[in-house]
C-alpha cells in the first residue's frame, strides 16, 4: 500500500516532476492502479450561482469586475433556478454540483441564507454539494456543513511567491486560513491550482507542496489549464503544452495518492488522447456539462463517449461516505 506522506520536500517533488515522462507516467499509473476504483472516474458538474462583478483583481478571472470581458453580469439565483440545474446534472450522470459565486468572500446576509437552502436542496437530491464562495469564517463553515455541504474549493491558483503576481486583494495566508476553516467544520476540501498563469516550473512545485503537506491532503485538487479570456490580463497567454498538464497530474497523483486529482479547465482544447493521457497518469475527476462557470466545456454527450472508449465509468454519489461518517480510507488522507 502506498504510504500516505505529509513531509515531502521540494526536491523529491521536483525529482519526480522532471523524471523522464513515461517513467513518470508509468509510476504514477501504477501508484494508481493501487486503488481498486482506477477507472472509476468523479463527475462534478459547475453552476455558477452568482456571476461577475466581483471586486477582488485575481488576473486570470473573465468575473473580476475591473476587467473589460464579454460577461453577463448575474445576480444570485433563486433556489427553485438551482434545484433545477442540479437535477438536470444529476440526470446526465453527475455524483457532484459545485456552485460558484463571484465574491471575495462570504458575509452573513440574506445571500448566505440562500446559499444554505440551495446546500439543502441540493443535498436532498442525493447529491454531493460542494460551493466555492471566496473566504470562508469557520462560523460559517459550520454553517454550511450543517446544512449538508460535502466540499468546499478553494484554490491556491499558484505558489506562495508567485501570488502577488497574480492577486492583489488578498494573500496566500488568507487562502489557507478558509481552508483551514473548512477542515475545523469538518467538510471535505477541494484545492488546487492553474497552470499556464506564466508561473515557473518551481512555482508548480512549490504549490504542489503547500497541498501535501497540509495536514491533510486536499480530498480533490483540481488541475486547471488557463482558459484565458479576452479582457484579463492574461488574455494573451499561451496554452500550455499537454505534456505540462500530465506532469502536473502524474505528480500530484504520486505525492497524494488518495486524492482525487481532477483534469479541470481547459479540456476543450484537448484532444481525446491528450484526456488519455492524463486519465493515465491519475486523473480521476472531470468537471462535466458544456459551461464551467463562465467558460464552454466539451459537451456531456462527447465526454461519455470518450468514457466508454476508453473503459472508464462515472463514480457514483458518496462512495467514500457522508461528511460524518467517512469511510476509514477517506478519514486516513
Ligand atoms: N470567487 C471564489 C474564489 O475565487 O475562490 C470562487 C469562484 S473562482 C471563479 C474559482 C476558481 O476558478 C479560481 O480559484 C480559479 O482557480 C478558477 N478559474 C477562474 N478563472 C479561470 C480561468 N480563466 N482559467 C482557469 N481557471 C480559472
Ligand atoms: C476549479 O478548480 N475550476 C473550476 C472550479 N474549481 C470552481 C472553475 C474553472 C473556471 C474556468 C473559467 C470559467 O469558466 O469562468
Ligand atoms: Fe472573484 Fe473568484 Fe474570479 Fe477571483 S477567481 S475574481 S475571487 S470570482
Amino acid at each position: 500500500m502506498t504510504e500516505i506522506r505529509n513531509n515531502w520536500t521540494k526536491e523529491e517533488i521536483s525529482e519526480i516532476y522532471h523524471s523522464p515522462l513515461l517513467d513518470l507516467i508509468y509510476r504514477a499509473a501504477t501508484v494508481h492502479r493501487e486503488n481498486k476504483d482506477y477507472s472509476e472516474v468523479q463527475i462534478s458538474s459547475l453552476l455558477s450561482i452568482k456571476t461577475g462583478g466581483c471586486p477582488e483583481d485575481c488576473a486570470y478571472c473573465p468575473q473580476a469586475a475591473r476587467y473589460h470581458t464579454d460577461l453577463e453580469v448575474q445576480a444570485l439565483m433563486s433556489v427553485d433556478q438551482v434545484t433545477e440545474a442540479a437535477q438536470k446534472a444529476k440526470d446526465a450522470g453527475a455524483s457532484r454540483l459545485c456552485m460558484g459565486a463571484a465574491w471575495r468572500e462570504v458575509r452573513d446576509n440574506r445571500d448566505f441564507d440562500r446559499v444554505i437552502d440551495m446546500v439543502k436542496s441540493v443535498n436532498a437530491l442525493d447529491m454531493e454539494v460542494c460551493c466555492t464562495l471566496g473566504m470562508l469564517t469557520e462560523s460559517q463553515a459550520q454553517r454550511l456543513a450543517d446544512a449538508g455541504l460535502y466540499a468546499y474549493n478553494h484554490n491556491l491558483d499558484t505558489s506562495e511567491d508567485d501570488y502577488k503576481r497574480i492577486i492583489t486583494t488578498r494573500t496566500y495566508d488568507d487562502r489557507l486560513k478558509t481552508i483551514e476553516n473548512a477542515r475545523k467544520a469538518k467538510l471535505t476540501v477541494c484545492s488546487g491550482g492553474i497552470i499556464g498563469l506564466g508561473e515557473t516550473v518551481e512555482d508548480r512545485i512549490s504549490m504542489l507542496r503547500t497541498l501535501s503537506n497540509m495536514p491533510k491532503h486536499p480530498e480533490s485538487v483540481p488541475i486547471n489549464a488557463l482558459v484565458p479570456v479576452k479582457g484579463t490580463p492574461l488574455a494573451d497567454q499561451p496554452r500550455v503544452p499537454i505534456w505540462d498538464m500530465i506532469r502536473m497530474i502524474a505528480t500530484a497523483r504520486i505525492i497524494m495518492p488518495k486524492t482525487v486529482v481532477r483534469l479541470s479547465a481547459g479540456r476543450t482544447e484537448m484532444s481525446l488522447t491528450d484526456q488519455a493521457f492524463c486519465f493515465m497518469a491519475g486523473a480521476n475527476s472531470i468537471f462535466a456539462g458544456d459551461k464551467l462557470l463562465t467558460t464552454p466545456n466539451p459537451a456531456f454527450n462527447e465526454d461519455m463517449q470518450m468514457f466508454e472508449l476508453l473503459g472508464l465509468k462515472p463514480r457514483e454519489a458518496f462512495k467514500n461516505g457522508r461528511p460524518t461518517q467517512l469511510t476509514e480510507e477517506a478519514a486516513a488522507l
